[in-house]
């Protein structure tokens, strides 16, 4: 999988200080370190960015590009900042993100275009998040036909199904991973990619990995392309670049419906599988799910 570096955004306390004080520090010490840890492109994260995002995004991109040589995620709303992001980007840089509403589509398509970037099309339309697998597909399927209309090649898209956290959305969990299944059918030469760690918001931090974790197997299994990831997670890594086959298996086996018996697994397996199986609807989401 390609792995997007989720650690510098603004929610951060350390990062979102520096991105208002315009200290260079912090910014380019975490991006090197996510370059280290792997990561192929960096996710620069400002939000609305709605006072001087234009000049705020400028100065980012410079000083990341400065140190390390990857290619960057533009995360704000702010279409003027994501305009001025592409204009000192070095490489093919990636916008984050088209939704399927007619003022994004209209303003950030022809700069795509123009400035030969990819874009995340995010699966959200006019009527705001949608509800099913089937929705989502719409709204994928709407995106690529406008896409064609600004002559963007379906390989310079990255489909986003919003994944959502598991703890106030649980059924729309299953509706993300339905729409990673139907993807290679329905926009085969598009690509794919998804905020794992919004699946875990809000969850005690703890238990917040093995969520991403588990539900990074079942999204690989289907053929997600990337991840917007924490840069920082081993094993989460190890599982992305297939390292992990054993646990892969386990996982594929409770997405199958097999009965498991967990007597004599270990109690990392244990983990495992009891998280699949909230992440797959078959319990319900508590913070305890681990101890049932
Ligand atoms: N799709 C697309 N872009 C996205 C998202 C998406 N960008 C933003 C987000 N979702 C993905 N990035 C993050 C970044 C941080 C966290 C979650 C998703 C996060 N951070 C911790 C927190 O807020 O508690 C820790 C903050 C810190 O770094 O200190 O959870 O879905 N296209």
């Amino acid at each position: 999988m390609v792995l997007i570096g989720e650690n510098l955004n603004v929610m951060s306390k350390k990062i979102g200080e520096a991105f208002k004080e315009k200290n260079p520090v912090p910014i380019r010490e975490m991006a090197l370190s996510e370059a280290k840890a792997g990561m192929d492109l960096l996710d620069i994260n400002l939000g609305p960015a709605r006072k001087a995002g234009a000049e705020l995004i400028e100065w980012v991109v410079k000083i990341v590009q400065e140190v390390v040589d990857l290619p960057l995620s533009l995360d704000t709303t702010n279409v003027e900042a994501i305009e001025a992001g592409l204009r000192v980007h070095k490489g093919k840089a990636l916008i984050n993100s088209i939704s399927a509403r007619p003022e994004r589509i209209e303003a950030l398509m022809p700069l795509a275009k123009h400035y030969n970037a990819s874009f995340i099309g995010l699966t959200l339309g006019v009527e705001g998040i949608p509800r099913d697998a089937n929705e989502r597909g719409l709204l994928a399927a709407q995106l690529i036909a406008d896409a064609a209309g600004y002559g963007i090649p379906e390989e310079d898209i990255w489909l986003d199904p919003i994944v959502l956290p598991i703890n106030s959305q649980q059924v729309q969990v299953q509706g993300c991973t339905e729409f990673a299944m139907m993807l290679g059918e329905l926009a085969p030469n598009c690509k794919s990619t998804c905020g794992l760690s919004n699946v875990s918001n809000g969850v005690p931090t703890h238990l917040r990995g093995i969520l991403n974790r588990t539900y990074m197997i079942m999204l690989k299994r289907y053929g997600m392309y990337s991840a917007i990831v924490d840069a920082f997670d081993e094993e989460l890594k190890s599982i992305a670049k297939g390292k992990m086959p054993e646990l892969e298996a386990l996982v594929y086996k409770v997405m199958d419906g097999e009965n498991i018996d967990i007597s004599g697994l270990s109690k990392e397996k244990v983990v495992y599988v009891k998280t699949a199986k909230v992440l797959l609807g078959q319990v319900l989401y508590s913070d305890s799910w681990l101890e049932i």
